[in-house]
């Protein structure tokens, strides 16, 4: 350690004082009302759940940052390694509830608040939900950061401050129509803005060579444009409140010196525009799950947030290690989240190229073993390509680099297959073609020293299938890291009537050891443990009951299946296989009023991409179809079906404690893993499913008499696509199916629109039926007859409901966690005093 270093230590030392903020409930209860008078100039008669949710935050926000404080401190004078999450997304939802539980604060709050008058499950929904992030791989994202915050080790989140998240769904005559997402028009509690650690972000202009003493060619980038990046804090609470770490967003904005000589001449409307360009950066989060947008406004984020997030990694590191470089790649860990933040390979070797002035093999050899990847889908629309002539406009001098790291690793490719263009063609970062194409996927293998699957049957396809000849060339490189999913917030804190009964079985600590669920098994046969955590259920089914009503005028029975599938609308997640099961039902109910099944309310959440008119088509056949079935009194007591608009995290927490059955039915082989699958199983859904992604590791925990699984295997589809699969096998020769496909030509659900529906029949057979809908009907239908079968023996379901949450243990992301750090990271812990 440096004398620097030392002083620091002494004088950090004296000042490191006991907290001061306040923790007993009479504290809490004066600091709201302080917070209430000071920080809102509101009094207690005159409040709204509004003015007492921001006062509650400013309150816990207090003990937020005393931890945060400490915990930088920790990290800075134990100079410790850290990992730096590098991600387009994080889907964070609301934080208060979160941060609570994490503090331990949760109880005392409720009561501190409830002798004010005010009740905290109200002000709570106050919270807008920091939506920013698609789906599943920005929730991870999230899932991942309070891991990783609760087992003490030093990270930060890197991403970007988009001021829209991702868009609010409305559903206008069964329509998706988008509205923009203003999280943060009221300002937001939990961020703290850091002008002190603003950066500067070079764009656009071109390359000047150079030619220098002893032979050295330097490269000098003009850059054409420069925009600011002003990074937002947002504190992370581990659980057990010690360690709190941060999560830093870049927001862009117009830097001061290339506007001041526009607005000094007298052009300040101009001077304005270009304001407007720069701040467009990180004004809105691309809506697009798993397809590539291919816009320049995309690069462009991505770039910025990476840069910005490198520069930022290497201003800390120079502070305790000056110049010297050969400790970088010993004391920083950055992990890719999927290819989204890729250039930053390029912009690090450009970093210690051009500016550092290391050479070409010695800046390698750092990158190299600084960067790690992980790939979160197969789907080919996802795998990110950028036109080479785009990225030379924005980044001309990283596409230079690009082209020196291919040209090296063809060499490399020549070694081990010599003679073999086919393969160097394959494995090459630029595609060649009419257009050139750089592709981030190749770029982010090459440049990384580890790259992960999410879940078992992924990895294996991303060695098989994606990238054979790398994991041939680097067979210790590609690796899997199953996903997980925070207990905190999908059990403890979603379904706290639940974890106060599993707390009474086997003791409080399973949130921090998920295992200990395990111990749940012996009371798989308790009657009347198996009462109350049945009791639990019904209750939460009730709630949601009023909830659904309250969004959608629809009365649904809590005695009913609750039937859930709640994820982004994809074709390949087959939610149209879904509702070809319930148009089956509701046929099979006309035909037959006594038909046996019990009741069941089909209940969907799904937001489709703006673009994708076969998605937003689905959706409008889901409620088109739910709307008949609903007012259709010869059936609707026995099947109800719910479309609820703007899924969202905060809406998954009210909707997942009350599933019965859980729906997982993507066609094998497409659903990198799923964890919406795991947040389900945790709260005692059985998974009705596809041996796909991490679902089959669920079956492999719960036992095959705990789930219902059906359909096509991945060998299966993969056997079947060879032979050549044809829909219309299926169509001809199933009269159910038949009929029900038939029945969407019609206008039956949209009385005086026929063929209103009929772009999704034609998806299924003309169009070839890339999912194997058709295929797994016959499945599917079986596989549902054995869940409502199931169902009515009330004493198996409840077994069953029980051992589900009894074994979900290995999906906690601390586990996940703990697998990155042992594979990839080699992280050490850092305790906060
Ligand atoms: P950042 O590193 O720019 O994110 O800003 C916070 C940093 O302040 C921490 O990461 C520490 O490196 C640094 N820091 C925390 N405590 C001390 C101290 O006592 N002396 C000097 N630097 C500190
Ligand atoms: O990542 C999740 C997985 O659990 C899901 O199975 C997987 O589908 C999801 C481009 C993506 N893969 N790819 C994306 C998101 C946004 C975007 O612009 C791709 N999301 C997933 C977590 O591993």
């Amino acid at each position: 350690k440096s004398p620097k270093r030392a002083t620091v230590k002494q004088k950090a030392s004296k000042t490191a004082s006991a907290s001061s903020v306040p923790l007993s409930k009479a504290d809490l209860k004066a600091s709201i009302v302080k917070h209430l008078h000071c920080s809102l100039g509101t009094d207690e008669n005159k409040a709204n759940n509004h003015a007492w949710w921001k006062a509650t935050c400013a309150s816990v926000q207090e003990h937020v940052l005393e931890g945060l404080r400490k915990t930088q401190k920790s990290h800075y004078l134990n100079d410790t390694r850290a990992v730096h999450y590098f991600s387009a997304e994080f889907l964070m939802g609301r934080l208060m509830s979160n941060n609570l539980h994490n503090l331990g604060l949760f109880d005392a709050t409720e009561k501190a608040l409830n002798e004010l008058g005010v009740n905290l499950t109200d002000i709570m929904e106050e919270e807008p939900d920091m939506a920013l992030g698609n789906g599943g791989l920005g929730r991870l994202a999230a899932c991942f950061i309070d891991s990783l915050a609760t087992l003490d080790l030093p990270a930060v989140g890197y991403g970007l401050h988009y001021e829209h998240g991702l868009f609010r769904q409305e559903i206008k005559n069964g329509e998706q129509i988008e509205r923009p997402d203003s999280w943060r028009d009221y300002g937001n509690p939990w961020e703290i803005c850091r002008p002190e650690s603003i950066q500067d972000i070079p764009l656009f202009g071109y390359v000047e060579t150079k030619y220098g003493e002893n032979g050295r060619i330097n490269k000098e980038w003009h850059p054409g444009s420069i925009v600011k990046g002003l990074p937002w804090d947002i504190p992370v609470v581990g659980y057990g409140g010690k360690t709190v770490n941060v999560l830093r967003l870049w927001q862009s904005q117009a830097s001061d010196y290339f506007n001041w000589d526009v607005f000094n001449a007298g052009g300040y409307v101009d001077a304005q525009k270009e304001n407007v360009q720069a701040e467009t950066i990180s004004k809105v989060l691309y809506p697009n799950d798993e397809t590539d947008a291919g816009k320049d406004l995309r690069l462009i984020q991505q770039y910025f947030f990476s840069a910005c997030s490198l520069k930022d990694i290497i201003r800390r590191y120079k502070r305790a290690h000056g110049d010297d470089w050969s400790r970088f790649a010993d004391q920083v860990v950055i992990q890719l989240n999927d290819t989204h933040p890729a250039v930053a390979i390029p912009e690090l070797m450009r970093i210690l190229i051009d500016r550092a002035e290391l050479d070409w093999d010695y800046a390698w050899s750092i990158c190299s073993k600084t960067f790690a990847y992980t790939n979160h889908t197969l789907l080919p629309e996802a795998l990110e390509k950028w036109p080479a002539r785009m990225f030379e406009r924005i980044l001309p001098r990283h596409l230079e680099i690009i082209y020196e790291i291919n040209r090296r690793f063809m060499d490399e490719v020549e070694a081990v297959w010599p003679g073999n263009n086919d393969i160097k063609r394959k494995l090459s970062i630029i595609e060649e073609g009419p257009d050139k194409m750089v592709r981030m996927g190749n770029l982010s293998v090459i440049g990384s020293f580890a790259v992960n699957g999410v879940a078992e049957i992924h990895s294996e396809l991303v060695k098989k299938d994606l990238f054979p000849e790398f994991n041939h060339m680097w067979p210790n490189k590609l690796t899997n890291v199953t996903n997980g999913i925070t207990p905190r917030r999908w059990l403890k804190a979603c379904n706290p009537a639940l974890s106060k009964l599993i707390d009474s079985k086997i003791g409080a600590d399973w949130p921090l050891n998920l295992d200990k669920l395990q111990g749940l098994t012996e009371y798989a046969d308790d009657a009347k443990f198996k009462k109350q955590f049945m009791k639990i259920k019904r209750d939460n089914k009730e709630q949601l009951a009023k909830e659904v009503f309250a969004l959608t005028g629809v009365e649904i029975d809590p005695d009913a299946i609750f039937d859930v599938q709640i994820k982004r609308l994809h074709e390949y997640k087959r939610q149209h296989l879904n509702l070809l099961y319930i148009m089956a039902l509701y046929r099979r109910l006309l035909e037959n009023p006594n038909y046996d099944m019990h009741p069941r309310v089909f209940l969907f959440g799904a937001k489709a991409a703006p673009g994708y008119k076969l998605a937003k088509d689905i959706i409008y056949a889901i409620n088109k179809v739910a709307e008949k079935i609903n007012n259709d009194a010869r059936v609707n007591h026995k099947l109800k079906v719910v479309f609820l608009p703007n899924y969202r995290v905060s809406l998954a927490e009210k909707m997942i404690p009350a599933a019965d059955i859980s729906e997982q039915i993507s066609t094998a082989g497409k659903e990198a893993s799923g964890t919406g699958n795991m947040k389900l199983s945790l709260n005692g859904a059985l998974t009705v499913g596809t041996l796909d992604g991490a679902n089959i590791e669920i079956a492999e925990e719960v036992g095959d008499e705990n789930i219902f699984i059906f359909g096509l295997t991945v060998d299966e589809v993969e056997a079947l696509d060879k032979k050549g699969y044809n829909p219309f096998d299926y169509y001809d020769n199933n009269r159910e199916l038949k009929a029900v496909l038939d029945w969407l030509d019609s206008d039956y659900f949209t009385p005086g629109k026929p063929g209103a529906l009929s772009s999704l029949k034609r998806s299924m057979l003309e169009g070839g039926d890339q999912y194997k809908v058709l295929a797994d009907f016959v499945s599917y239908s079986e596989a549902q007859s054995l869940a409502d079968k199931a169902y009515k023996d009330t004493d198996k379901w409840a077994r069953m409901a029980i051992l589900n949450t009894a074994k979900m243990g290995k999906f906690t992301s601390d586990r996940s966690i703990k697998d990155y750090v042992e594979r990839i990271w080699k992280l050490d812990p850092c305790k906060v005093e």
